[in-house]
């Protein structure tokens, strides 16, 4: 049967996770603000106005608005930057393989992420191609906790929500396809991932009967 899979960009299919946390303590310090890694763990899945909004109120700072769409736009250039060093090796473990196994068998496959730089990154690591639908920041009003990013991926793929998979790093992501009624898998760590229907290390640790029984299970 078919499923149709849909892939979080940040912290699945590639490492720009790591990216993210540098851009945004850079702008921490910059403000006077310390950043924690648990706090950075939070913004996973968040766009970036919500994501500085945040960082704001942990470190009880206001700024006027001209300085907070200056701050926003730094950060991102210098994201941009680091994002220019990316090739297809950047890929994270497994991914890869598994969007060719996907698309051998037929099976429809979507990004959604919260990112407005998702198709510039897809086209950078070589794999715009292998996907069948993208919906990132730039398509969507509500984030992720918010299902709209999946459902409108799930739309455009032309399948029921409850025959969906999602892949997610971040808990917003895995709460956002739990909202949608679609099977969640997390990727990462089980401790930060508890809501997730299952959760793997990466895509290597996930057993190939694993990926054979995703194909005949619903939510
Ligand atoms: C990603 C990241 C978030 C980031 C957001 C917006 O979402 O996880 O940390 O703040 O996108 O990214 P940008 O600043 O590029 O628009 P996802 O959903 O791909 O994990
Ligand atoms: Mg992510």
């Amino acid at each position: 049967s078919k499923k149709a899979f849909i892939f979080d960009l940040d912290g699945v299919v590639v490492d720009t996770a790591k990216f993210h946390f540098v851009a945004w303590q850079r702008l921490a310090v910059s403000l006077g603000i310390n950043f924690t890694e648990e706090e950075n763990e939070q913004l996973k899945g968040v766009s970036r106005v919500r994501s500085l909004e945040k960082i704001l109120k942990w470190g009880n700072k206001e700024i006027d608005q001209k300085t907070f769409e200056e701050k926003l736009i730094q950060k991102n250039e210098e994201y941009l930057e680091m994002v220019e060093t990316l090739t297809q090796e950047d890929i994270l473990p497994g991914v890869h393989d598994f969007l060719l196994r996907l698309r051998e068998s037929e099976q429809p496959i979507a990004l959604g992420s919260a990112s407005k730089n998702a198709r510039p990154i897809l086209k950078k690591l070589g794999i715009y191609d292998l996907f069948d639908a993208i919906v990132d920041g730039t398509d969507v009003s509500k984030a992720k906790p918010d299902p709209e990013v999946f459902l409108n991926a799930c739309q455009l793929l032309n399948m029921p929500a409850k025959n969906a998979v999602v892949f997610e790093d971040s808990i917003a992501g895995v709460q956002a396809a739990n909202n949608a009624g679609m099977i969640s898998i997390g990727l990462g760590d089980q401790k930060n991932l508890s809501e997730a229907d299952e959760v793997f290390e990466s895509f290597l640790e996930m057993p190939t009967d694993y990926q054979h029984q995703l194909l005949n299970k619903t939510k």
